[in-house]
C-alpha cells in the first residue's frame, strides 16, 4: 500500500484555491494548441509517462568548498531522505525514482530500505559509485586516483567499491551503476595519459564483467575538477570510446554541467543517441562551470534544446523499432534554497522543456529545413519555446494527485517546519541557527 507523506487533503484544499483559474488556463491553452493540430490531452498522456530521477545527495542542503549551511529538518539519514523524495513526487508526480549514491547512503538493512520505499511509492534509479573522496577506515587513498590509480592495490579497492555498489543495487532493484571519477592530474607532466585509460579501461571491464545482463553501467564524463590540468575521463568522446570497448551494456552518461562553457550540449546528446551510446541524463544548470543549479534556472533554451534532440531521437526510434530509453536524472547540489522546493522547480522546469519539444512541428521544420528556409526552421523551434505550456505541466500533476502550484502547497503542508522538530540531528548540527 502506497504512503502519503504530505495528507491528501492539504493538497486538495491548496489546490481547491487554484482549480478555477487553472481551468480556464487549460482551456485556453487546449485551444491554441488545437489550431495548431495538437491535443491537449495527448501532451498530458506523454507528460503522466514522463519520469526523472531523484539525487539522494540533492536532498540536504549541499554547500561549496568554502562553506554548507545545514537547513534545519534535512533529512539524516537515507530513509529520511527517500521520504523527502517522496514529498517530491507527491507534489510533482513526475519523479517515481531516486539515485542513491555510496557510500554516503549506505545502511544496515536494504531489504527494510526497499521495503520502505517502495511503500512511498519510489523505485530505484542507477546506484552511482564514489571513489573521488577518501572515507574514514580506508586503507588506501584516491588522492592520486581511482580506478586509474598507479597501483595496482588502490585500483583493486576502487573495483570491490564498484562491485559492493552493484550487490546493494541488485538488493535494491536497481538497473544501473554510474560511475564518475575524478582521476586525473594537476601538473603537465603527472601521469601519463595513455596509460591513465588504459588502467581506467582495464579496472572498468572487471566490473562490467560482473553487471547482470539487464544492467547498464554508465560513464560520466567531466572536463575538470577536482583534476585542474587533465582528467581521465574528460569528455564524450572518451567517455564513448571507453563505452564502445566494454561492450553493449556500457553507455555514456551526459551530465550538462561537465562541458566546457558554450559547447553544444545538445548536440553531444543527438551524437550518442545515434550511435546508440546515450545512457543517461544528469540535469542541472550551470552559468560558469560545474555549478549544480536547479535545471533552467540559467539556461531554460539550452534545456528545451537538449530536449528537442531527445524527442527528435525518441521519434526515430519509433520509426526504426529500436529502443531509446535513457535514464533521466538530476544532479545538483542546494547552498541556499530548500532542496524540495528546489527539486519542484527542476521538476517543473525538465518537464516543461519536455513538453515544449513535444509541440515542435517537426514536419513543418523539416520542410523548411529542405527548402534552406532558415528563419521558419529556427522558428519552428523558437515558437514552441517560448509557449506558455505550465497549464499542461498542472493538469499532469492534478491527474497524478499532485499540486496546481507545488511550492505553495508544500508551504502551506508545513512538511520542513515539522521535521526541523523530529529531525534532530542535523538541526543540531546547525546549531539551532536559523
Ligand atoms: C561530479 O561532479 C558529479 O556530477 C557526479 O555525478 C557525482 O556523482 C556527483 O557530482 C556528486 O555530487
Ligand atoms: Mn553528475
Ligand atoms: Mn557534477
Amino acid at each position: 500500500r502506497k504512503i502519503a507523506t504530505i495528507p491528501q487533503e492539504v493538497i486538495a484544499r491548496a489546490n481547491a484555491k487554484l482549480m478555477d483559474a487553472h481551468m480556464a488556463d487549460y482551456d485556453a491553452l487546449a485551444a491554441r494548441l488545437v489550431r495548431v493540430n495538437i491535443d491537449i490531452e495527448d501532451l498530458v498522456e506523454k507528460l503522466m509517462a514522463f519520469s526523472v530521477g531523484l539525487p539522494s545527495w540533492g536532498m540536504v542542503s549541499g554547500g561549496t568548498r568554502y562553506a554548507r549551511f545545514p537547513l534545519p529538518g534535512e533529512p539524516t539519514n537515507v530513509f529520511e531522505k527517500v521520504e523527502d523524495c517522496s514529498v517530491v513526487n507527491q507534489l510533482a508526480g513526475l519523479t517515481p525514482r531516486v539515485s542513491l549514491h555510496f557510500p554516503w547512503d549506505k545502511c544496515d538493512d536494504y531489504e527494510a530500505l526497499r521495503q520502505y520505499t517502495q511503500t512511498l511509492g519510489i523505485g530505484f534509479d542507477a546506484i552511482n559509485s564514489n571513489t573521488f573522496q577518501d572515507q574514514t577506515g580506508q586503507k588506501r587513498s584516491y588522492k592520486f586516483g581511482s580506478l586509474s590509480h598507479s597501483q595496482e592495490a588502490t585500483r583493486q579497492q576502487a573495483i570491490e567499491h564498484n562491485l559492493e555498489c552493484l550487490d546493494i543495487g541488485k538488493k535494491l532493484g536497481s538497473k544501473a551503476l554510474t560511475v564518475w571519477i575524478g582521476d586525473g592530474s594537476n601538473f603537465p607532466g603527472q601521469v601519463e595519459f595513455t596509460d591513465t585509460l588504459e588502467r581506467y579501461l582495464e579496472s572498468l571491464r572487471t566490473v562490467y564483467g560482473q553487471l547482470p545482463d539487464d544492467w547498464r553501467l554508465l560513464i560520466e564524463h567531466k572536463m575538470y575538477e577536482p583534476a585542474f590540468y587533465s582528467t581521465v575521463i574528460q569528455d564524450w568522446g572518451t567517455s564513448i570510446l571507453c563505452a564502445q570497448a566494454l561492450g553493449d551494456k556500457a553507455q555514456c552518461l551526459v551530465d550538462l554541467g561537465h562541458h566546457a562553457p558554450n559547447v553544444n550540449i545538445e548536440m553531444i546528446v543527438a551524437r550518442l543517441s545515434q550511435f546508440g551510446k546515450l545512457g543517461g541524463f544528469h540535469f542541472n544548470d550551470s552559468k560558469y562551470g560545474d555549478d549544480d543549479l536547479d535545471s533552467g534556472s540559467i539556461n531554460p533554451f539550452q534545456l528545451f534544446l537538449v530536449f528537442n534532440e531527445l524527442v527528435s531521437a525518441e521519434k526515430r526510434a519509433e520509426r526504426t523499432g529500436t529502443r531509446f530509453t535513457p535514464s533521466y536524472m538530476m544532479d545538483q547540489t542546494h547552498n541556499v534554497t530548500d532542496p524540495i522546493e528546489s527539486l519542484l522547480n527542476s521538476a517543473r522546469a525538465i518537464a516543461g522543456a519536455y513538453v515544449k519539444a513535444l509541440i515542435v512541428d517537426r514536419d513543418a521544420m523539416r520542410a523548411y529545413q529542405e527548402d534552406n528556409d532558415v528563419i521558419m526552421a529556427h522558428n519552428s523551434l523558437r515558437l514552441a519555446f517560448e509557449s506558455d505550456v505550465r497549464a499542461a505541466l498542472a493538469m499532469a500533476r492534478v491527474r497524478m494527485g499532485g499540486a496546481i502550484d507545488p511550492i505553495a502547497a508544500y508551504r502551506e503542508s508545513g512538511y520542513r517546519a515539522h521535521k526541523a522538530e523530529t529531525r534532530k540531528a542535523r538541526t543540531e548540527l546547525a546549531g539551532g541557527i536559523v
